[in-house]
């Protein structure tokens, strides 16, 4: 470890319109449906070395993930003609260990009247016998939205390579029953009631208000509307790829999909279309009422909690039978143009799948990165008790940094001179543009720049910010992208959150997964998560730098930091 004390020099970075990033459903571009040949680039700087991505092309939501006879299976929304949206299949790899994967032909595609003009999203719902079922969106010739069946041709075959449709497909539709044929999209895994019947949610809107039509069957083929949704919320658009899963309240484990009763809560996730973000209420499904209803003060719009607050959409969880946890998915997508997509002959990427579990407190979900990844890790660079007085920075030598898994915890000092804020009505996203890296503060900003050049003319910043509230302190978390890059064609987003931990009783965390153009970061353990992308000119490979920083007048110090070079993972085409 070599120690600077001189502040980076940095133009305080004011961003500009600090960034809501609004953008509609996935866009067409008819004329780059196939891949022009030959011009895929060979300096590929911003492909992953462990986060999942196939060789080429467009990919975005996960669909369907199960583990069926100790395979873990993964399919997701793919383009196999080109870098953009378009000709959509699912896609399909296994592994044994949710790090390193086998990839094959398409599980899903465009066969049957019910889904010929597109197979989109679905989840798998594991039926009585140990077989798996997969629902999923189909278009048909009349672009409308339809829900179809598959099952695995031969169940005896762990990697389910072969999947079948049942004539009885479509088995859901939107027609003669008052549903917009183009908001009908995008089955949860089914669950089962006390009453023996299955049921199962489909993403949808009435003008802008988002909902979840609920579904019933007694046999998985016949299905019959519900003549109410399971929720519904105004204002939030179309619910895309929503998430109904029940969470133990003092456990820590993963339930089954169907678990319900004393001491389980619910969640519902929405992704919504309108804004490509997410979010997440905790509640209670009412059996007698067929209805979710979230806890009071669980904010049911786009103000309210998300998994990421950073790229992340499209997420799916899994109940992994093995272990007893829930798995989350979620699509990180590009920040740079479709120009440069097309140039790198890819698009998107898999966020690290992560366990997810309901947080002590009953107000918010806690994720970690599944602990499989943590075999990818080289021997560690560590340090302990280090002072990092105000103004400091220090680099983290000894490691690869432009693939590296880092967590870090911090001292914090006496909080007194912390700044004043009062956080309500207050967006952290907009505080974070605004009080970005290079803003000088009291206790803070201190924290993580990643992906950082020499001269630190590129570095993408994670960092905390302490203030204080009357009596108690508040924690603003950030991911400040505005010197992630010198290319001009980026999206340089700044996102944060307000981060609910007890600096009184806990060090103050973060770790962060950096690979390349991807900074996936936890927060407080798992509380607040942030993932941006990067795409920096300068700090790539080798050149690539890790620092730890203090830009706050406070001293602080390391508790203890450990970083790992992360191993390439193993994804065969
Ligand atoms: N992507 C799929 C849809 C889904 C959307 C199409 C979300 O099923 O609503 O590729 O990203």
């Amino acid at each position: 470890m070599a120690f600077t004390a001189v502040w980076f020099i940095g133009l305080c970075s004011l961003i500009l319109g600090c960034g809501i990033h609004v953008e509609a459903s996935h866009k067409i571009y008819p004329n780059l449906q196939t891949h022009p040949r030959n011009i895929t680039a060979t300096h590929q700087p911003y492909r992953t070395g462990y986060h999942f991505q196939p060789a080429k092309h467009w990919i975005n939501d996960p669909n369907g993930p199960m583990i069926y006879k100790g395979i873990y299976h993964f399919f997701y929304q793919y383009n196999p003609h080109g870098a953009v949206w378009g000709n959509i299949v699912w896609a399909h790899a296994t592994s044994t260990d949710l790090v390193n994967w086998v990839h094959y032909e398409p599980a899903i595609k465009p066969s049957i009247e019910s889904d010929i003009k597109g197979c989109w999203s679905g989840s798998t719902t594991i039926l009585p016998g140990g077989k798996p079922a997969i629902l999923y969106t189909g278009i048909d010739p009349k672009k409308r939205q339809v829900q179809n069946l598959a099952f695995p041709k031969d169940l005896s075959d762990p990697y389910l390579r072969e999947w079948i449709k049942p004539p009885q497909n479509p088995v859901m539709t939107p027609i003669d029953n008052g549903i917009n044929v183009s908001s009908f999209r995008d089955p949860t895994t089914a669950w089962m009631a006390p009453d023996g019947q299955w049921r199962v949610i489909i993403g949808s809107k009435i003008d802008r208000l988002g909902k979840a039509i609920l579904y019933k069957s007694k046999d998985f083929f016949k299905w019959e509307l519900v003549d109410h949704p399971l929720h519904s919320s105004k204002n939030t658009g179309m619910w895309e790829c929503p998430d109904f899963f029940p969470v133990s309240v003092n456990k820590g484990v993963g339930l089954d999909t169907s678990v319900n009763g004393p001491n389980v809560k619910h969640v519902m996730k929405v992704s919504l279309d309108d804004k490509k973000d997410e979010y997440y209420t905790i509640g209670t499904y009412n059996l007698e009422k067929d209805i979710y209803v979230p806890d009071e003060g669980s904010i049911d719009d786009d103000s309210g909690l998300r998994y990421d607050y950073g790229k992340f959409y499209a997420s799916k969880t899994f109940f992994d039978s093995s272990k007893n946890r829930r798995i989350l998915w979620g699509w990180i997508n590009e920040s740079d143009s479709v120009t440069d997509d097309v140039k790198k002959g890819w698009s998107g990427v898999q966020a690290i799948p992560r366990n997810i579990w309901l947080d002590k407190a009953g107000k918010q979900l806690v994720q970690w990165p599944v602990t499989e990844i943590e075999k990818l890790r080289k021997t560690p660079v560590e340090l302990q008790s280090t002072q990092l007085n105000g103004g400091s920075l220090l680099e983290v030598t000894g490691v690869t940094a432009s693939q590296v898994d880092v967590e870090v915890s911090f001292n914090l000092p006496t909080l007194e001179k912390a700044e004043n804020l009062n956080p309500s009505g207050v967006n952290p996203q907009i505080l974070c543009s605004q009080k970005g890296a290079s803003v000088k503060g009291s206790v803070g900003p201190f924290g993580l720049l990643a992906l950082a050049s020499k001269g630190l003319e590129e570095q993408t910043a994670i960092f905390f910010r302490v203030f204080k509230d009357k009596e108690r302190f508040v924690v603003l978390m950030c991911s400040d992208q505005s010197r992630s890059s010198e290319g001009p064609e980026v999206d340089k987003t700044t996102y944060g959150a307000f981060l609910d931990v007890n600096l009184h009783q806990e060090t103050l965390s973060l770790r962060s997964l950096i690979d390349h153009s991807i900074v996936e970061s936890f927060g407080g353990k798992g509380k607040v998560c942030i993932t941006s992308r990067a795409y920096p000119e300068l700090a790539i490979f080798k050149k690539a730098h890790l620092y730890v920083f203090n830009n706050g007048t406070e001293n602080i110090s390391i508790s203890k930091l450990s970083a790992w070079s992360m191993e390439k993972a193993k994804i065969v085409q």
